[in-house]
């Protein structure tokens, strides 16, 4: 295999999705790829990732003028080191335990494997004295990895989650494995200072150079909708007085429960008006059980709600548990009123600056303090997920707040948001890499 890369991303998955179109694949939708779409061109770099189907060998090609290398996973090494290790282990781990992690050796053994083969493709792929930029908790083994095999390369390292405190970190039975492994690292980036501060006070002064690095979102991917569809969907919604939206992932992080537990109290006590909640949910990880469980307690509110509380062709809550193409969501953000952002811990929350980006200048973010976001969004409705009480009163000062106030608290944070996207993200960790 030729070695002609100056610059190399690895990251869990490529930046394509399997299609019926002629060409095979599509491009995945994601700030990630947009940021890097353009260094990759520039420096004739490569994209190292697993294509999304287990059990096939594809071979390198290039896709949009980026080249594309393929690494392959058996069935079995995809769940052991997947949805084992990266997503029972160290997700709920990383996510201050908002459920019980579970620790098997052999997950942590196809961890081991798969991190070695991403470090495989990326050594053979890198050109000599390369930069080659590592995504995330999925591989957090192949900086050690690749710095051993190819001591001429730069190696950065960005974590997209929160970094737990050194208390919880230790509880994970292979601690010195993983912190051996970021140490391979020239550059590693976090989200939030306080996620940098964890990692420090886990490593000390002698571990890898860090940074804070908030990522942002692509301003030009995301755009609010049109007037006309903005008024049809609100009549779609029975002309409510109120437009609630949730978008997420159906993730137990995302604290989606609680949020409609808060809207059921709201609704109790008959404080709210007329109002019409739309939650739209991307399916996610549905093979493992706590997100089986995330989804039944969903479900079940959102059926006992609108019971309680809608009428027959009038549901309160909207629910949707399917993918919403891209260029929809720009219509939902700009007809909702009140976006509800209410994660026990999420390292950025890019669906929050979407919405702040997209958003009528006198909507309002409803916004928990522990996703990344809040350093950023100061100006957001600030609750506490853990608190019902707490995301009831954000609610209630997001739906009563004067019109002005909010106009200049909205205007603030896009001008925040538009102000660092994620090119300039990219620019800057690249930059003191
Ligand atoms: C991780 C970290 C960090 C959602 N539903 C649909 C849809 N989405 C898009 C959103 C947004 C993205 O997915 C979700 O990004 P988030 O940042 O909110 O959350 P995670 O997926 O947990 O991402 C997070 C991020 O990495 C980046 O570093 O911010 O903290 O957990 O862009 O718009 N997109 C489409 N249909 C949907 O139904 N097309």
């Amino acid at each position: 295999m030729t070695r002609d890369n100056a610059f190399v991303v690895v990251a869990n998955r490529l930046p394509v999705d399997r299609t019926a179109a002629p060409s095979g694949w599509q491009a995945s939708p994601g700030g990630l790829v947009a940021a890097l779409a353009p260094v990759l061109r520039e420096r004739s770099g490569c994209w190292v990732g697993w294509p999304g189907e287990p059990d096939v060998e594809i071979a390198p090609f290039e896709f949009e003028g980026i080249s594309l290398r393929p690494v392959a996973l058996s069935a079995r090494e995809f769940e052991d080191f997947y949805e084992g290790f990266s997503n029972s282990s160290l997700w709920p781990l990383y996510h201050d335990l908002i459920v019980a992690p579970s620790y098997e050796a052999a997950w942590w053994e196809a961890y081991q494997e798969v991190n070695r083969k991403f470090a495989d493709a990326a050594a053979a792929a890198a050109a000599p004295g390369a930069t080659v930029w590592v995504q995330d908790y999925q591989l957090q083994l192949v900086p050690g990895l690749l710095k051993q095999a190819r001591p001429d390369v730069t190696v950065g390292f960005f974590l997209h989650i929160p970094f737990p405190s050194p208390d919880l970190f230790r509880q994970l039975p292979w601690r010195d494995e993983i912190t051996r492994g970021l140490a391979g690292c020239d550059l590693i980036g976090f989200q939030r200072e306080e996620d940098e501060r964890n990692f420090r006070a886990l490593v000390g002064p002698s571990g890898p150079r860090s940074g804070t690095f908030p990522i942002s979102i692509d301003p030009q991917a995301i755009r609010p909708g049109g007037q006309e569809d903005v008024e049809t969907l609100r009549e779609r919604l029975g002309a409510p007085e109120t437009v609630m939206l949730g978008v997420d992932r159906m993730d137990y992080t995302k604290g989606i429960l609680q949020r409609l537990l808060a809207v059921e109290c709201l609704l109790e006590q008959g404080t709210l008006g007329r109002v019409a909640v739309v939650q739209l949910t991307t399916p996610s990880r549905e093979r493992i059980e706590h997100y089986q469980q995330t989804r039944r307690e969903v479900e079940e509110a959102v059926g006992r709600i609108n019971g309680r509380f809608g009428e027959v062709g009038r549901p309160i809550v909207h629910y949707i548990h399917r993918p919403v193409p891209k260029a929809e969501l720009g219509t939902y953000y700009r007809a909702a009123d009140v976006m509800l952002v209410t994660p026990f811990k999420d390292g950025m929350n890019l669906v929050a600056k979407e919405f702040v980006s997209c958003c009528a200048d006198d909507a309002a973010l409803v916004l928990s303090e522990f996703a990344g976001a809040a350093v950023e969004l100061d100006r957001a409705h600030l609750c506490n997920p853990f608190d019902v009480g707490s995301i009831q009163e954000a609610i209630t000062a997001a739906v009563g707040d004067h019109r002005d106030a909010r106009v200049d608290d909205m205007r603030a944070m896009r001008r925040a948001v538009l102000g660092h996207d994620v090119f300039d993200w990219a620019r800057e960790f690249l930059g003191a890499l």
